[in-house]
């Protein structure tokens, strides 16, 4: 049977859904929509990864149950899916699985069985037990090597993580262990004989490095004593499994793998093997340990493993929460529509790489590919339908008699040359995007656009319009253009599936876009006298300035708002869970608030001026009281709030840049002549104060 099954990351319970969760869920969601186009039956599981230490001390954080804080993350994702149009409701994924679904329990549980009787390539027991010892990262749920980590600075402290930063736990307990180090060979042959199974071919030879360099078994449960949030091992209640292994297995559960019910609801025979679509973050996961598993298991490997890059802010740096460069998705919803997100972030990243992504930049594209581009196209052909074909779709037939008539005005009268420009494009569109290239499948989507616009620039309908004799022609010209619309309306559904079918509809026709499989499309099959629908804009412009603006008073100052991160990182008071509610996302983001002219900042005035002496205050922990030379005739007494974060006696010396113009104000009864600037960062706001690398001197203005 013709089947399709494609997977997303199952996501932390632990933390909020951001904007590199979207673009996944995005690139499984056009990949499904354009298979069931094509009429293969198509199965889409996103999810949530709900196990784990991880999971269990946001939840103890946050004063919930493990439990507890899944559902929470969960309403999230459910209130994010739905409003984003990737829901089942909205024609979007088929299951949001969750691991702490029974029938997941049931189906992982079988997988570690068949393990712990299967022998490895060598002829050893595939799962063993010993003692584990050594380092582990609870964000990456990851057990971590010396060239993974960074030693500690004192000795004694724990090594920290070098993606997260934050310190290791150490795990030194009975543990089993999968004997990954007897599977080297077998992965490096499926790689080698499947090229296709890791894309793109980068990440290929990387998996494949990877593995020549050695693999060492791994450590697969923990105590439950120590974790016990996870799925007990069968027959051994002493351990919980390792939450990648119940995390993975969620692919095969899903559809069925283990029970019966589920089976027969979804088909884990029919449906299986799946591609599965990850961040190149957890490329290793997906594309080893996974593998081996199901090697160990004699289940059928994946389909492919394919690895996109990772969003990052518009300087090319992480996104991420202490930098305050997150994008967050109630503002992203508020301001933009569904299909510019999709198209944008398709076209923006080249498959594979890493992107980057700025309102602006969402902007500029939404009006110059979208609002001037295929929107305008679709606008004016169909307001000049309208106008001078009496709102029906004209006949595409120029009469012998008017051919010379009409190529003496410049049309092009042999309907041949666009129809087999469109055709030939269309070809590519779709190698394009079989190869997952959606960037240049829209490159090539958007060649067709220019095409039809410059048909039209040629013709001048306009012109033609003038004179009865040229009716015909300009009636030809406009079917041509409407027609290159709906082969657009059907070659851009799985990407935009919205504005596809209002096309569509505009066009007047009937059914809907997401049922025309692409490579039977043929020209023309659009109907004389089909009478079109109402016309309105299908990517109005955005007022760049205006919505920056708004853009930028709905971020948040950094602190200004509780997070579920707040909840993970520890920053916020304990709170029960409550309903999805509008501006509560991860990010902890510094936004402007709102722009002011250069005249308002030039009242500010900034000078540079050099610390004399700091000194604490009694009984004000907060506070430091310092003297600052700002190159005036007596150095100032400024007061600061910085006594938690700086040792006053290090300060003294240091230029730093003070708001000189501050009306004087009086604290714990000392009077404080200015403000030292400082930036603030963090849950708790932590100070860090601004300061020059280069000499200058003091009382030095700054503009
Ligand atoms: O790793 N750009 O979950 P997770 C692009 N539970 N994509 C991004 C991104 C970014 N900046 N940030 C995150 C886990 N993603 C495990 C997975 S699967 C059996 C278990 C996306 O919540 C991307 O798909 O950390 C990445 O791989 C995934 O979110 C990580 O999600």
């Amino acid at each position: 049977m013709n089947t399709f099954y494609v997977t997303t990351p199952i996501y932390y319970a632990n933390s909020l859904p951001h904007l590199g969760h979207l673009y996944t869920m995005i690139v499984a969601d056009t990949i499904a929509r354009a298979k069931r186009q094509r009429g293969i039956e198509t199965y889409f599981l996103t999810g949530t990864d709900e196990h784990g230490i991880n999971i269990e001390r946001a939840a103890e954080k946050a004063g919930r149950t493990p439990k507890e804080q899944a559902d929470y993350v969960v309403s999230y994702y459910k209130k994010m899916t739905s409003e984003f149009g990737l829901d089942t409701a909205h024609g979007g994924y088929d299951i949001f699985m969750r691991t702490t679904e029974r029938f997941h329990y049931q189906g992982v549980s079988e997988l570690w069985r068949r393990l712990a009787r299967a022998r490895t390539p060598r002829g050893n027991d595939a799962i063993y037990k010993g003692h584990y010892e050594g380092w582990f990262c609870a964000a990456c749920a990851e057990y971590k090597t010396e060239d993974e980590y960074q030693k500690p600075k004192n000795e004694g402290d724990p090594p920290t993580c070098l993606i997260h930063d934050t310190p290791l736990d150490r795990v030194s307990e009975e543990s089993y262990f999968f004997r990954l180090s007897d599977y080297d060979e077998a992965l490096l042959s499926v790689y080698e004989s499947r090229p296709d199974f890791v894309r793109p071919e980068s990440r290929r030879n990387e998996v494949m490095s990877f593995v020549r360099s050695g693999l060492q078994d791994l450590s697969v449960s923990r105590l439950t004593t120590s974790v016990s949030w996870g799925v007990p091992v069968p027959d051994d209640p002493a351990h919980t499994m390792y939450v990648w292994f119940d995390a993975l297995t969620n692919y095969i559960t899903a559809i069925g793998f283990g029970n019966e019910e589920r089976e027969q609801k979804v088909g884990f025979e029919k449906f299986w093997p799946a591609l599965h679509l990850v961040g190149k973050d957890i490329l290793r996961f997906h594309a080893v340990y996974w593998p081996a598993f199901l090697l160990a298991a004699d289940v059928e490997l994946p389909r492919a493993v394919v690895a996109h890059g990772m969003w990052l802010d518009p300087n090319g740096r992480k996104m991420s929460k202490t930098l305050g460069n997150t994008i967050e998705l109630d503002v992203l919803q508020k301001h933009f529509s569904i299909d510019a997100i999709r198209y944008f972030v398709l076209r923006e990243m080249v498959f594979g790489q890493d992107g980057r992504f700025g309102y602006e930049g969402l902007i500029d594209r939404a009006n110059s590919d979208l609002a001037s581009g295929l929107g305008n196209l679709s606008s004016r052909t169909l307001t000049m339908i309208g106008k001078y074909c009496g709102a029906k779709i004209p006949s595409g037939v120029i009469p012998e008699d008017k051919l010379l008539l009409a190529k003496r005005t410049g049309v092009d009268t042999d309907e041949t040359t666009v129809a087999g420009f469109i055709e030939t494009a269309r070809d590519q569109y779709l190698l394009h995007f079989e190869n997952l290239a959606f960037s240049r499948a829209l490159e090539t989507a958007w060649s067709i656009v220019s095409r039809a616009d410059k048909m039209i620039s040629d013709a001048k309908p306009w012109d033609l319009a003038k004179d009865e004799n040229q009716k015909q022609t300009l009636g030809a010209v406009l079917y041509r253009a409407a027609e290159t619309l709906r082969w657009l309306s059907v070659l851009l559904h799985p990407i935009m599936p919205g504005a596809s079918q209002a096309l569509w509809s505009q066009l007047g026709l009937e059914g809907s876009s997401a049922q025309i499989n692409p490579s039977e499309l043929k020209w023309g099959e659009l109907k004389e006298g089909t009478a079109i629908g109402d016309v309105q804009a299908i990517f109005p412009r955005i007022d760049k300035a205006k919505t920056m603006e708004e853009i930028n008073a709905d971020q948040k100052p950094s602190g200004a708002h509780a997070t579920e991160a707040d909840a993970v990182t520890g920053g916020a008071p304990a709170t029960k869970p409550e309903p999805p509610m509008k501006h509560a996302t991860e990010a902890d983001a510094v936004g402007v608030t709102s722009f002011i002219e250069i005249d308002d900042f030039a009242k500010v005035d900034l000078r540079v001026g050099q610390v004399l002496s700091a000194e604490r205050i009694p009984k004000a922990d907060k506070l430091l009281l310092m003297k600052v030379d700002v190159g005036e005739e007596q150095p100032r007494q400024i007061l600061a709030g910085i006594a938690q974060y700086y040792e006053p006696e290090k300060l003294v010396g240091r230029k730093v840049v003070i708001v000189a113009n501050l009306k004087s104000r009086k604290l714990r009864g000392y009077e404080s002549q200015g403000m030292v600037v400082a930036a603030s960062y963090g849950e708790e706001g932590r100070p860090v104060i601004a300061t020059f690398t280069e000499d200058v001197p003091n009382g030095a203005r700054l503009k």
